[in-house]
């Protein structure tokens, strides 16, 4: 249709992906024969019997944690670099199809090292894919490291102190900026506040998962304990009008998942989402995929859902699309060459 190719047209960025997330059943299921990785038995869990059954398991999500369930067990068929070099080039290869002119990806090492995969392997593989995607598409691309709330926070400190040695962060490393993300009721808030704190005083960009299924505390201790730049996700800001206000006000960025609310139940129907209210209350906010394997869509899926839904103006997406675009952690140059 014709907005359809408007919304696939219109240069986007994408903010809030995990690259774990783009793991498709067919992709797990060749992995796992490949690097000889047991994946639930389908006697006791015939959802694994198949990739039909998992897609058909994947459309009844009851929570964050269940899905959580799922996408950490998925991940472990990833071993060898080439892997991971597969899985992120899929992904960028239905970026670009989509109309995504810059992306900054999200990966969880502390899972991968856990099962005995060495960091370098991770970030080699997940590396060599941006660079075919900016080599390929002459897209742009960050990788951003990405905590896992449910495992001890002695175990990210390991892995950013890691990485902040090998030069991993500094200009022209393989990393732009550290996340945090997983479970997201019942770790503590602030766990990872002296990471963060040493992140700042390094100029490391930070961003946080806040606000998905957890109240507003969580968005201010993301902001106050973290001092991160943007929110990933952030929908709780709708029980809070004067903390939208000052979101408003410091200029942070949220990205927002439509499809991925939905799916995981944060709400019931995307116009539910809260779109409207933020145009209206000048938040700003990019529109992202989260985890498009699981979740049934990549970006564009996530931009029709919001038009169908909303009925925007050409002007509203003009707006959407710059905010996320001023919004990216990229140089000047580039943001001028797609606005
Ligand atoms: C995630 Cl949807 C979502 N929320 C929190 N953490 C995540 N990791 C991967 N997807
Ligand atoms: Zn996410």
């Amino acid at each position: 249709s014709k907005i359809h190719s408007f919304l696939q047209q219109l240069p986007k960025c994408e903010h809030h992906v995990h690259l774990e997330g783009c793991l498709t059943p067919e992709l797990m299921f060749s992995l796992a024969a490949r690097n000889g990785v047991t994946l639930p038995d389908p006697d006791t869990r015939p959802e694994f019997s198949s990739a039909e059954a998992l897609y058909e398991r994947y459309e009844h999500f009851t929570s964050l944690d269940d899905f959580l369930s799922y996408y950490f067990i998925g991940m472990s068929v990833l071993k060898q670099k080439d892997d991971y070099e597969a899985l992120a080039w899929e992904y960028f290869q239905k970026a670009h199809a989509d109309g995504v002119h810059h992306a900054e990806v999200f990966f969880d090492p502390q899972e991968h090292i856990n099962r005995g995969v060495p960091y370098e392997t991770v970030v080699m593989g997940f590396k060599a894919g941006c660079q075919r995607a900016e080599r390929e598409y002459g897209m742009t691309t960050k990788l951003i490291l990405c905590f896992v709330k449910h495992l001890p926070a002695s175990d990210a400190s390991k892995v950013f102190d890691l990485a902040w040695e090998r030069g991993d962060f500094e200009l022209g490393g393989a990393l732009h900026g550290i996340g945090a993300s997983s479970s997201e009721v019942g770790p503590p808030k602030d766990m990872f506040k002296e990471i963060y704190a040493t992140a700042h005083s390094k100029g490391v960009q930070r961003t946080a998962h806040a606000g998905e299924e957890g109240d507003p505390s969580y968005i201010i201790a993301a902001l106050d304990a973290y001092k991160s730049q943007r929110i990933d996700h952030g929908i709780r800001l709708i029980d809070s009008p004067s903390l939208m206000e000052r979101v408003v006000q410091e200029e942070i960025l949220l990205t927002v998942c439509p499809v991925s609310n939905i799916k995981l139940r944060c709400f019931d129907h995307i116009s539910q989402v809260p779109i409207r209210m933020f145009l209206d209350a000048g938040v700003k906010f990019s529109i992202n995929s989260d985890d498009p394997a699981y979740f049934g869509g990549f970006i564009l899926h996530n931009y029709c859902a919001v038009q169908e839904a909303f009925g925007l103006s050409v002007t509203e997406w003009r707006t959407i699309a710059l905010n996320s675009i001023q919004g990216s952690w990229v140089e000047q140059d580039r943001k001028l060459e797609m606005e």
